[in-house]
């Protein structure tokens, strides 16, 4: 089985409305919409008062390249998708696609300043990779995979295997889950088939990008002093090369 790192963190998105969750859109995409031209939305638009009143503190799962946490994967979720937002403001934060073969090590940083955790169906696992309050396991740090708190990390593998091709979901297991469930903190686990694997659109990063990413990052490696200045770097390359994102 080949390792795949995967990493999550959860975060917050604030002012967040779920019929208009980006302000910044070019065209075709177009929120506030209403086709079936409900009382008050006659011209086929959403008002103002009912954006606002929808408006909330999303929480969502947000993928990363890195084990540091700086660069958010900008790839699509669902390539047919015209509507769907950038990373910054999309719930949920991320699909996984995998391929049979595949062991997920997924490493979730709580980010929020609630515990949560990660609770996924379809795949094989054991139980320190279950995430469900309240059969959790405990680190000799004291850490728990049920309860990934405000800072803490848990990686959960994953075994995907033929039998698993299909979509599958996984969301937030700690407490009160239907809330953070409700808030965002759920996405979607698509196995396919090694050769639909292969063609997943991925988003064209500029020459060179990944490299000098990891370039800043191995200068990095061990100096924990200097993470402050690597944000900026990484800020930087994204600010020179995916303008349009952000
Ligand atoms: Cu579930």
């Amino acid at each position: 089985m080949a390792q795949r790192d995967i990493y999550l963190k959860i975060e917050r998105i604030s002012d967040y409305s779920t019929v208009e969750p980006d302000t910044h859109v070019s065209p075709p995409i177009q929120y506030r919409r209403d086709c079936m031209r409900n009382m008050g939305h006659e011209d086929g638009t959403i008002p103002a008062d009912e954006v606002a009143a929808r408006q909330l503190t999303a929480l969502i799962y947000r993928e990363y390249l890195d084990p540091q946490y700086l660069v958010p994967k900008p790839d699509k979720l669902i390539a047919a998708d015209i509507n769907e937002p950038a990373f910054p403001r999309r719930v949920p934060g991320t699909v996984i696609y995998a391929r049979p073969g595949d062991w997920l090590h997924i490493h979730v940083k709580n980010a929020d300043s609630s515990p949560h955790s990660f609770h996924i169906h379809g795949v094989r696992y054991g139980i320190d990779s279950d995430g469900s309050w309240p059969f959790g396991t405990q680190s000799d740090d004291g850490r728990r995979s049920d309860e990934i708190c405000p800072g803490q990390t848990w990686t959960y593998t994953y075994k995907v295997t033929e039998e698993t091709i299909g979509a599958w979901p996984f969301h937030d297991h700690y407490r009160n889950i239907g809330t953070y469930i409700n808030r965002g903190l759920f996405g979607g686990l698509v196995v396919l088939p090694e050769k639909e694997h292969e063609h997943l659109p991925r988003f064209p990063f500029p020459p060179h990008f990944e490299e000098r990413v990891r370039e800043v990052l191995k200068q990095l490696e061990g100096k924990p002093g200097r993470l402050v200045k690597a944000s900026h770097s990484a800020r930087r390359l994204r600010s020179s090369s995916l303008t349009w994102w952000l």
